[in-house]
């Protein structure tokens, strides 16, 4: 039997085009997925022709504080880019095609697939998949498989404490059964004098540009009951498309999820609706001992993990985000909540 990484080691010599992708509207956790891979092949495998590629409603290349963004591209087309360019396409930090942005599935025949991700929802058909759940990050996943046992520098240290940071919310969200993270992260900070506290504020601030969107979802706050448990719900409305991008209003969702609706007493659930160029989107929270925002997102045809979760919908004219938000309030009165 081969294992994981011997088989993935066999993929990448026996193709010559590699496309690494991840879910459209790429977080911290998929930057450092997409880089630590691109690096890894480019070290072991030198005459390779690798490419990162996300796809993105708008032209303009997404403007994110990341290290090494420059090795990072992004289109409007991803069908097309992924059909003429690749032989085998890597996705990392997610299992679905959709999420990638792929519109015709068919395009994926005659390639090589392999995925690496830790989303609990159904994956979709791979070739050569290594889904761990408990796993923080799809960073953590990808520096222990590939990583761990190389030569690595303090660019890679940083670019895996971003990912892992990113999905845990600097540490916060890291579950009992996968302490061992807390070694990694020590190991790496330790080899390298990192100081976290410098990574945060020099990576992870937020432009004061995004002010008048929080004021606009503390605006739209409300609470209401759902069995025994309070769900906070918001939103932002279409019109702040106007002003701005994808990116930006994804910023801004995370700002929001991150400092108010996850910290109040007494509320378990959060429900966030945003506007995309495409789509509305639902992005959900809970707390420990409380209902898995998975079965809700499931429900609307989402997915994600137990506590963070979300679904989304293709915007239209016919649909105001403050329908869907009504439509929300009433459907969930009748899913059965799972609690966990
Ligand atoms: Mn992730």
């Amino acid at each position: 039997m081969y294992s994981f990484k011997d088989q993935f080691n066999l993929d990448i010599q026996k193709y010559k085009n590699i496309i690494i992708t991840s879910h459209i509207n790429p977080d911290f956790d998929s930057l450092a997925s997409t880089l630590l891979l691109y690096l890894f092949i480019s070290k072991k495998f030198p005459n390779k022709k690798i490419q990162i590629i996300y796809k993105t409603s708008n032209n303009g290349n997404i403007k994110v504080k990341f290290p090494l963004s420059k090795l990072v591209n992004y289109t409007t087309d991803i069908d097309n880019v992924l059909l003429n360019n690749s032989d085998l396409i890597i996705f990392l930090d997610s299992n679905s095609y959709k999420q990638i942005g792929i519109n015709d599935c068919s395009i994926l025949n005659d390639k090589r697939l392999i995925c690496i991700d830790h989303h609990a929802s159904d994956p979709d058909y791979f070739d050569l998949q290594y889904i761990d759940i408990n796993a923080s990050s799809c960073a953590e996943l990808i520096f222990d498989i590939l990583w761990k046992d190389e030569d690595y520098n303090e660019e890679i240290a940083i670019i895996t404490l971003l990912g892992i940071m990113g999905d845990t919310n600097v540490f916060e969200f890291i579950k009992p059964q996968n302490s061992k993270l807390f070694h990694l992260i020590g190991d790496l900070i330790n080899k390298f004098n990192i100081d976290i506290s410098h990574l945060k504020k020099t990576y992870m601030g937020f432009e004061t540009k995004l002010i008048p969107l929080i004021q606009e979802a503390l605006n739209n706050v409300e609470i209401i009951k759902l069995h025994r448990f309070s769900i906070i719900i918001s939103y932002l409305s279409e019109v702040i498309l106007e002003n701005y991008n994808d990116y930006e209003i994804s910023e801004a969702k995370s700002l929001y999820s991150t400092v108010f609706s996850q910290n109040f007493y007494g509320v378990e659930v959060s429900a966030f609706f945003y506007p995309s160029q495409d789509f509305i989107i639902c992005s959900l929270r809970s707390k420990p001992k409380s209902p898995s925002v998975l079965e809700i997102a499931k429900h609307f045809g989402g997915g994600g993990h137990i506590r963070a979760a979300g679904f989304r919908i293709p915007r239209s004219n016919d649909l105001t985000i403050k329908q869907i938000v009504r439509n929300f309030r009433t459907e969930i009165e009748n899913i059965p909540i799972i609690i966990i």
